[in-house]
């Protein structure tokens, strides 16, 4: 199937892959012409886009102290100058009303214009009164995979190093936590092995619980090139709804709603069945188990006699012949597999199983660690990567891939922190549900929240806004009022993208630096100015005398020599378009395949998996289980959300972009047409979404840019407005092993509103 350029804009709904000077693009009307002004740009400042973990290099034109263009980064391996809608709209989020230009406190119950002194000081004050009183696990930090990696390595050490609570947690808990644990269960090391490179070597794309056309466009325009060019490549989407992404699939799968377990052990029956399987790579690379034993291949083999196609095909609602192709196309001889995921199999209450059984198919065929072969989990946020999953900033690890129940990698990391050791916990802190359950039911005194907008994000809303308010609140933001500022005691005023210098890591392990471009407005300052400044008022300025960025970069870089996660020094950083790690000569080459050689430096010949310490792989026997929560009698809808192209989470950066705003002013609830006949419900009606938790009231889209099964309905999160935040209906249940919240399904009721 030959995909034309005009159906890849379309299918990306608003122009995407628009390079940087004199586009144009309609959105939803309003013809615009030039989105960002670049007649008189005095100079163009390199840094990475504000969004997504794609990670696309930009550049931005500055002229008179503002931010006026941003164009994409010719130099950049990523893009090659290419950026999408959100990216090349990026200066309008720098100069809007709703900027917060100095810090509030709240005073009789209003949020209220405060000196800097007057805010640190108060957070500072009730912090040490909660440890004081509490103990250290009275208090608790909330960051986010949007932070710069310097800023979350700040976090780090300030709560696990110095306060000594491994309370500090972030929002790649709700997004990544699973890919995280499905990578370190199966290979002992987190991150994936390949590289976007792949793209360009794969020929069969095996794409589950992904919208890349809405949520990593400039990934997918690269996936439309390699089809294009190459008639024999195939994509196979497996999605309950059909998406944009799937039209370019070859084989869309539009399966039910959480049975893609079911799925992916039918594959690999059909796999083992047919003959399919690599047997040296098998022999020579892996293991198998079944939880923590140590299983053979013929016990694995009756395991998966319970997934034979034709009863799969039950489960999923798909027919037998159509997984038994899917299968074959998959694990097709002398063909490169990349398989490539995001939400769908990470937000759920089996996330790392799923993930698991994605690496099983590769590892099984022998389909890894070779170009254009690999199991590749996509990254959601610009740095989720860079800043949480590398700098260690969720409750059980430490920097570098260290974990906090480890007492040799305590030690490492308290003599660079200069900290006593035996400060640091080894006990994991609250995870992201448990926190704010923590501030819901008392356990919890002060939060403080950064870079993210959990009064919006999270599921299970009204409990946990509720948490919110009852203990004491500081929110680090650039925009006021969010769903969470709203909330706080103290509102710290933040520097934004490219008012600050820092470091992102995207999906691919490639690690970028961003300039300081512009000044940031008003009293604004860097978010790591606000964590040495508490530091300094909770008496630990010594360890917080940092000059500059690149210091404390090199610091945390001291961290990751002879990890096998050796990142890059700053300035070379500073010079270069992105170095993918490990790069353990500092003036050497970056790496493109983990664990293979020639690729790795750390592998001599052959593949090791040295995560492991037989350098073996796990093939996991993992069973099809259910979600939390399944429709019934009373709540017969599967319900699923997500997000749109043209929207970044809880909108607080794109609502303030005019051109964006009048193409998607208001979310909207994707239904089936069939279903919606049923209800008697037409396009534009508006419907009452109602869960066991909450409701919320959605205009009806049927047949529109997403079209979901028979008996679900989708929504995107992105909307503000109480009526219309789907998180008070969404569940709050969590996978057991990597504590991620399963968005991506409930049981709802819809009726006519
Ligand atoms: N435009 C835009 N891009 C973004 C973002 C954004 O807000 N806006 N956010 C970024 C972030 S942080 C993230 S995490 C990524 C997320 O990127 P994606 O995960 O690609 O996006 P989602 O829309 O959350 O969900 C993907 C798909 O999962 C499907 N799905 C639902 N249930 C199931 C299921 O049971 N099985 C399977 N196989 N699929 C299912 C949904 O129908 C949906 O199409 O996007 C990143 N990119
Ligand atoms: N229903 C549903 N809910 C979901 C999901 C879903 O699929 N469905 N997905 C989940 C996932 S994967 C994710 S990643 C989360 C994302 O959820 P959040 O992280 O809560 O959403 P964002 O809108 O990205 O929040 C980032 C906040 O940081 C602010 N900000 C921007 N730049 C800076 C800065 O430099 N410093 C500071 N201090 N603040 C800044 C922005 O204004 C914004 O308020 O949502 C989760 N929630
Ligand atoms: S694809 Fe992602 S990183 Fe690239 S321009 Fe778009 S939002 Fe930014
Ligand atoms: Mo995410």
């Amino acid at each position: 199937m030959k995909f034309s350029r005009r159906d890849f804009l379309k299918s990306i709904a608003v122009a995407a892959a628009m390079t940087g000077s004199g586009c144009s693009f309609d959105a939803g009307g309003g013809k615009m012409q030039g989105p960002t002004s670049q007649q008189d740009v005095e100079q163009w400042v390199k840094g990475v886009c504000r969004y997504c973990g794609t990670g696309c290099g930009v550049l931005s034109g500055v002229s008179k102290g503002k931010i006026v263009a941003v164009k994409g980064d010719p130099d950049c391996a990523v893009n090659k100058g290419k950026l999408c809608v959100k990216g090349i709209l990026l200066p309008k989020i720098m100069d809007t009303e709703d900027r917060l230009l100095h810090p509030l406190i709240r005073k009789n119950g209003r949020l209220v214009r405060a000196t800097w002194d007057e805010a640190l000081d108060l957070v500072a004050a009730k912090f040490k009164e909660a440890i004081s009183q509490y103990g250290p696990d009275s208090v608790a930090y909330y960051g986010s995979g949007q932070n710069y990696a310097e800023e979350a390595y700040l976090a780090n050490k300030l709560f696990k190093g110095c306060i000594g609570t491994n309370n500090i947690d972030g929002n790649p808990r709700t997004c990544m936590a699973s890919a995280v644990a499905g990578y370190t269960t199966t290979f002992g090391k987190d991150e994936p092995m390949g590289t976007y490179a792949d793209i360009e070597q794969a020929d069969v794309f095996f794409i589950i619980g992904a919208n890349m056309a809405e949520a990593h466009p400039i990934l997918y325009s690269r996936l439309v090139d390699r089809k294009n060019g190459n008639p024999d490549v195939k994509v196979i989407v497996v999605d309950p709804r059909r998406t944009r992404t799937a039209d370019i699939a070859d084989v869309l799968l539009q399966f039910v709603p959480g049975t893609d377990l079911a799925l992916l052990n039918s594959m690999a029956y059909v796999i083992i069945e047919e003959n399919l399987v690599d047997r040296d790579f098998v022999a020579n690379h892996t293991n198998f188990m079944q939880g923590e034993k140590k299983i053979s291949f013929d016990e694995f083999k009756s395991f998966i006699a319970d997934y034979a196609p034709e009863k799969a095909a039950g489960i999923c609602g798909l027919p037998a012949e159509q997984i038994r192709a899917v299968a074959r196309l998959f694990a097709a001889k002398g063909r490169n597999t990349m398989s490539m995921w995001t939400m769908g199999l990470n937000q759920r209450i089996r996330g790392t199983w799923a993930n698991n059984l994605v690496h099983n198919l590769h590892l099984l065929t022998g389909k890894i660690c070779k170009p254009g072969n690999t199991p590749f989990s996509l990254t959601g946020q610009p740095s989720a990567c860079g800043s949480i999953r590398e700098v260690g900033a969720l409750s059980h690890l430490l920097p570098a891939h260290r974990v906090v129940a480890n007492a040799k990698h305590r030690e490492e990391v308290a003599r660079v922190w200069g900290v006593d050791p035996a400060k640091m916990s080894p006990k994991p802190g609250y995870h992201t549900i448990e926190m704010f359950r923590a501030a819901a039911d008392g356990r919890l005194k002060a939060l403080w929240v950064v870079c993210t907008n959990p009064g919006q994000s999270l599921p299970n809303l009204e409990l946990y806004r509720q948490g919110m308010e009852k203990t004491f609140l500081v929110v680090s933001e650039t925009y006021h009022p969010t769903r969470t500022s709203e909330l706080a005691d103290v509102v710290l005023p933040s520097a934004l993208w490219m008012e600050k210098e820092g470091i992102y890591g995207n999906g691919e392990r490639r690690t970028q630096h961003i300039a300081k471009a512009v000044e940031p407005p008003g009293e604004a300052k860097p978010d790591v100015w606000h964590l040495m400044e508490v530091a300094k008022r909770l008496g630990f300025e010594k360890f917080f005398a940092y000059k500059d960025t690149e210091e404390i970069w090199e610091e945390y870089r001291k961290l990751t020599v002879g990890t096998k996660m050796d990142l890059p020094p700053y300035s070379r950083l500073r010079k270069e378009h992105g170095l993918t790690w490990p790069v353990p000569d500092p003036d050497g080459p970056e790496t493109y395949i983990r664990y293979a050689a020639p690729y790795d430096p750390f592998v001599k010949e052959g593949i090791n998996f040295y995560g492991k310490p037989d350098g073996r792989a796990v093939i996991f026997a993992r069973p099809q289980s259910n979600a939390q929560e399944m429709p019934d009698s009373e709540y017969p809808f599967f319900f699923s959300t997500g997000r749109i192209l043209e929207h970044w989470h809880t909108a607080t950066m794109t609502m303030n972009v005019p051109e964006i705003k009048r193409a998607m002013p208001e979310m909207y609830v994707e239904l089936n047409a069939d279903d919606a006949a049923q209800i008697g419900v037409k396009d534009n009606d508006y419907v009452h979404i109602t869960s066991r938790r909450g409701q919320c009231r959605l205009k009806a889209k049927i047949d529109g840019r997403g079209q979901p099964r028979p008996g679900m309905a989708w929504a995107p999160f992105h909307d503000t407005e109480i009526s219309r935040m789907i998180n008070f209906v969404t569940i709050d249940a969590f996978d057991d092993i990597s504590k991620q919240p399963e968005y991506k399904i409930c049981a709802v009721k819809i009726e006519r509103a």
